[in-house]
């Protein structure tokens, strides 16, 4: 009898591990970000493949150093700069951004009242990107129980547009083309245009 315990409580043991390493390695797959393992190499390149090739291919490089905080990769000379990652989710959303637009980004970065750029900035995400949804509403920063939704490839033009001037929605929608941050200071266009396929 005192055998069988033992054989019992081993295949208990046993079934227990292996549902935990299990949900450890679901969990890794959901929200991993595979970028802290990568080299600087395939992170320039996954950096570069977030614009039009003939765009990253000019553009300042920057990638996050050991310590996690972005450091220059390559010294670019057209006056955008591509990134391999911005919202750290398992597949990582690489973006190449004009001047104006990293102005915008890191004015909403450390939470400025509004975005500070004095022209229309132009970004490219040709790996597409995420946000973060509660309520049927999209959220300027990801919150306990909001669920990160994927977006198709895209760009994007960073400028205060008005959806009710332009009559366009605060959704995505089946124009492809949406003010995301609506009614917000950081309002802006989104366009689902592959950058990649653009002529
Ligand atoms: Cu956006």
């Amino acid at each position: 009898m005192k055998q069988i315990l033992h054989f019992l409580f081993a295949i208990v043991l046993t079934i227990t591990i292996t549902s935990l390493s299990m949900a450890a390695e679901k969990q890794k797959m959901k929200g991993g970000s595979p970028i802290k393992s990568m080299s600087k190499d395939d992170l320039v390149k996954l950096a570069e493949s977030g614009g039009p090739a003939d765009i990253a291919k000019d553009a300042t490089i920057m990638v996050p150093g050991p310590d996690g905080k972005l450091m220059e990769a390559k010294k670019g000379t057209n006056g955008f700069t591509c990134i391999p990652d911005i919202d750290g989710q398992a597949k990582p959303d690489p973006i190449c951004a004009d001047a104006a637009s990293m102005q915008w980004v890191g004015d909403l970065m450390s939470s400025a009242p509004k975005p500070t750029n004095t022209v229309p900035g132009i970004s490219y995400m040709a790996q597409g990107g995420w946000h973060f949804e509660k309520d049927g509403k999209i959220l300027m920063k990801s919150e306990p129980g909001a669920k990160a939704v994927k977006e198709p490839p895209h760009w994007m033009v960073f400028w205060p547009f008005d959806s009710k001037t332009i009559g366009m929605a605060s959704m995505p929608n089946k124009m492809g083309t949406y003010i995301m941050f609506e009614g917000t200071p950081y309002a802006h266009l989104m366009i689902y245009q592959n950058p990649n396929k653009m002529k």
